[in-house]
């Protein structure tokens, strides 16, 4: 028996359908709307590394989706392209002098190569790289777009600045106050900078989001990082110093207006603008060095709940609007300038930061809600009793006195705070009123007195679009002396990146850009006076904001794509790739395509209607007691099994890790493709378990798949015959028969469900079967091979050559399966004694009630359940149990 050979099949094949151009698609009018389907993954960054075994994960998932979906009759876009700027291949640049185009091409070409070897079908026609002229071309069109309806503007404003890539980062690039990319800590840095007005599609990037068939957590996270809030702004006067109002005011904004009365002192932050009129000659020092200490921390740090509250009294007051008291101003750093107003009212007793910082600084708590425990105690347990009474007495003072003596608990101003739902106390006319009604009277009462106001906020911030790096998108514009920034002609499009001596960012807050003389000095476009160049870049996502549009139509030098094009693919109707995105591309590109939207140039207002996310593939290391992590090549499995560390002798658990270069776990995928074959390693990552979940890789479930492709192989080498299979059949082709209806059945509707492992195990279940037999009949079989086809598409072209087929299985109509094949002819029947299962047997389907009843008290376990006793009633449940009630 000849070895399953696919070291010359998976090249045969790939070079057929390279040839052949097998996966080409054109906008066919012959495919009705619904038979038309957009599949895309995620595009790689094409780094030096080559791709990662976490590519193919995903690319396999959309590439079997993709062959299924043209096997029953789909028009299917499926490209693939490369997110080509980015830093890595310009701090390369930077490092060696190459220039990061070629460098870049050098990836691209390996991880093309790599990525063809999988076998995936992708009409390469349509293969996109961000960095080439004809494609950053449309994404300086579609930023003139953006530039055009006012939604990019020049701000000079502190941004997240990373001191070791010297580059500004948007908010999104930073992860608990460090660089996304290089991990150094962040710190501000006051420059100019473009940026993109995504704040006025907040309301919509919310709400849209429903609409969506994506993942809960990705749409909770994009929903967070919105972070709509909805409260009102408040003025308080600031007080003179015998107490009274002045006409200067302190604006603050707060979501619980109910709990005004509560405020007993106000905090405003840092740098806000009123710190320096607010302060007092005798507290000037103090502020002073509280200000400089503040700016040199970051968000992160000042926010922590944990952390502990510092701060200083800026020796004014203002005056609360609800009760005239005169309340102290302080100044400290858990307040955001870049939140809100920059300034809060205090309420320390339902207010967890306000309450640490009270507690510290000993500022005065009162207590204003009460929680519904709280209230129900008013009234021996009935609550809505308990703010009657309390509404009641609020509008006698002698009765409310009386109530707070008798009732410490409720009113208590020294408790912990409390939760937010419940009953507003203490609070003059609003006293006894659920918090819920009580935040809505309390905006109306402000809003009439013109003292505050309904207000919301978002935590999205606009987006710091401008990098101060060379291998990135040329902003298409100009600054004139005369006329301003002024944005190229559209004809004049793509501004071409020009050539520099050298990499090396200025640290200045300018890109390299900046020192070429003769790219920087030009006209302006608009009165032909002298002008100078925008030098800022793009960021890396603005290249993939636009992507899975250019694919629909990538050759297109009038448009960035015909629209024509876009109507007959938009949406993309499955997306597929990591979690990671889940704010930063997945925002970004929806934000654009929402911009397209309002040009007319795009009809769905959402790009990506249905999102999946894969799982992470882990790999294994080596874990010390101290939890610390030991590379796998500095361990030795000692004879009796366990691992130590080679140099110490230390003792070490086995752990699941992510891979990575320190602890050489890495598995690279052309040594596996090598070893075992491209179907092999498509199958086994489909086979690890369910698509999103993380799964660590093991190879030996990648030798179990290979050794299941060998059987398969060895199986397509037993006689064909050819007889119908409809009708009456042996015995053994009886049962496989029923297994291959079964199969198609289950790999049907598991494919589609991207339920791929469970489809993997029934197509093995098959296998077994088709083994132990000497010959197949030919319409089974080929039926098999076609499903087998989309999952190992090399094998499986191979087998359909070998039964005599001289053109690709890839558009063959997939196989249908027959209900009457699938169904059991026998079932499992449980028997329970008083409820309790005893025993089971098997019957043949619809077995005659009185058979079954006879049947189950004879079993073993029934016979032993119910000597001695007297059955009362036998409950018969046809193909499914029988229950014997006893005494
Ligand atoms: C009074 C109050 C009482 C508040 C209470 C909360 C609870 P979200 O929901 O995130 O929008 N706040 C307002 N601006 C702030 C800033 N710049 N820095 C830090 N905190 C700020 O949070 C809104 C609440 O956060 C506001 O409501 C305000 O405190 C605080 F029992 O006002 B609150
Ligand atoms: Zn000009």
């Amino acid at each position: 028996m000849a070895k399953y050979p696919f070291e010359t099949i998976e090249p045969k094949w790939q070079a057929y359908w390279e040839k052949n151009k097998t996966f080409k698609v054109t906008e066919d009018m012959k495919f009705e709307p619904s038979k038309r389907t957009y599949v895309l993954d995620m595009f790689p960054y094409p780094s030096a590394q080559g791709l990662h075994v976490g590519h193919p994960e995903g690319y396999t998932a959309t590439d079997i989706y993709c062959r299924y979906l043209r096997m029953n009759g789909y028009n299917v876009l499926h490209p693939m392209g490369y997110d080509a700027f980015g830093l890595p291949a310009e701090n390369y640049a930077i490092k060696t002098g190459t220039h990061p185009a070629a460098t870049t091409n050098a990836n691209i070409e390996h991880f093309t190569q790599q990525i063809k070897a999988l076998g995936f079908s992708y009409d390469w026609d349509r293969c996109v790289s961000t960095c080439t002229p004809d494609y950053y071309h449309w994404t300086q069109w579609i930023f003139l777009q953006l530039y055009k309806k006012g939604l990019a503007y020049e701000a000079e404003t502190p941004i997240n600045w990373c001191p070791s890539c010297l580059t500004g980062l948007a908010n999104e690039e930073v992860k608990e106050g460090r660089c996304d990319r290089c991990g150094a800590a962040v710190s501000r840095k006051t420059i100019r900078q473009w940026i993109l007005r995504i704040t006025a599609y907040a309301d919509r990037l919310l709400e849209d989001l429903d609409s969506l068939d994506w993942p809960e957590s990705v749409k909770l996270m994009q929903k967070n990082w919105i972070g709509k809030s909805e409260g009102a702004e408040v003025s308080f006067k600031i007080a003179a110093p015998d107490g009274s109002a002045t006409e200067d005011e302190l604006l603050v904004y707060t979501t619980r207006a109910d709990t005004l009365h509560g405020a007993t002192y106000m905090v405003i932050a840092p740098e806000h603008t009123l710190v320096s009129r607010l302060t007092t000659a005798a507290q000037k020092a103090a502020v002073d060095a509280y200000v400089d200490a503040a700016a040199k921390k970051s968000d992160l740090e000042r926010t922590d709940l944990a952390k502990d509250k510092t701060g200083v009294f800026t020796g004014s007051y203002a005056v609360n609007p609800v009760n005239g008291d005169k309340i102290p101003i302080w100044i400290s750093d858990y307040i955001l300038i870049s939140y809100g107003t920059g300034a809060i009212m205090a309420v320390p007793a339902h207010d967890e930061r306000d309450w640490a910082f009270a507690r510290k600084f000993d500022l005065p708590i009162r207590k204003v809600v009460a929680s519904k425990e709280e209230i129900a105690s008013l009234a021996d347990g009935n609550e809505a009793e308990g703010a009657c009474r309390l509404t009641r007495a609020a509008a006698d003072a002698a009765a409310y006195e009386a109530l707070v003596k008798a009732h410490p608990d409720v009113f208590n101003t020294a408790a912990e705070c409390t939760a937010a739902d419940g009953y507003t106390i203490n609070s003059g006319t609003f006293t006894g009123m659920p918090t819920a009604r009580t935040i809505p009277a309390m905006i109306e009462w402000l809003t009439r007195d013109g003292i505050g106001k309904k207000a919301v906020n978002y935590k999205l911030r606009d987006w710091v679009f401008s990098r101060q790096r060379y291998w990135g998108e040329p902003m298409p514009l100009v600054h004139c002396q005369k006329c301003g920034c002024v944005p190229l002609d559209e004809k004049d499009l793509p501004l071409l990146l020009p050539d520099v001596k050298t990499y090396q960012p200025t640290g200045t807050g300018e890109s390299p850009l900046a020192g070429i003389d003769e790219w920087v000095n030009c006209t302006c476009p608009k009165c032909g006076g002298k002008a100078k160049r925008e030098t800022n870049t793009m960021p890396q996502w603005a290249g993939s904001c636009w992507y899975y549009l250019r694919y629909l139509d990538p050759h297109n030098t009038k448009e960035f794509a015909s629209q024509d094009a876009v109507k007959y693919w938009m949406p993309v109707d499955l997306y597929v790739g990591g979690a990671e995105h889940a704010v930063l591309h997945l925002l970004y590109a929806r934000f654009w395509h929402k911009v397209l939207y309002d040009l007319g140039l795009v009809q769905t207002k959402e790009p990506f209607q249905r999102l999946v996310n894969q799982g992470m593939i882990t790999s294994f290391a080596f874990q010390r007691k101290n939890k610390t992590l030991v590379a796998t090549d500095a361990v030795t499995e000692t004879e009796s099994g366990v691992f130590v560390e080679t140099a110490t002798g230390e003792k070490l658990e086995r752990v699941i890790a992510k891979m990575s270069k320190s602890l050489k776990n890495v598995v690279n995928p052309d040594d596996v493709i090598k070893e075992y074959g491209a179907d092999s390693v498509r199958m086994y990552e489909m086979f690890m378990g369910p698509l999103e979940v993380s799964k660590p890789w093991n190879t030996q479930g990648l030798i179990g798949i290979n050794r299941f492709l060998e059987k398969i192989w060895a199986v397509s080498e037993k006689s064909i015959v050819d007889i119908p299979v409809d009708g009456e059949l042996d015995k053994e082709f009886t049962a496989l028969r029923k297994t291959f209806h079964k199969t198609v059945k289950k790999v049907t509707e598991d494919t589609a469900a991207l339920n791929f492992n469970t489809a993997i195990s029934q197509m093995m279940i098959f296998i077994n079967e088709a083994a132990k037999i000497e010959s197949l009949p030919r319409a089974i079989w080929s039926d098999f091979v076609k499903l087998l086809s989309v999952y190992a598409p090399h094998i499986g072209e191979e087998l359909w050559e070998k039964l005599g087929h001289d053109t690709t299985i890839a558009y063959e109509p997939w196989p249908v399966y027959n209900e009457a094949f699938c169904t059991d002819d026998t079932c499992t029947i449980v028997v329970q004694v008083n409820g309790k299962k005893r025993d089971e047997f098997s019957a043949a389907i619809d077995t005659d009630k009185a058979v079954l009843e006879k049947t189950a008290m004879e079993t073993d376990g029934a016979k032993r359940f119910t000597e001695g006793k007297v059955p009362v009633k036998v409950i018969v449940v046809p193909n499914k149990l029988v229950n014997i009630v006893v005494k």
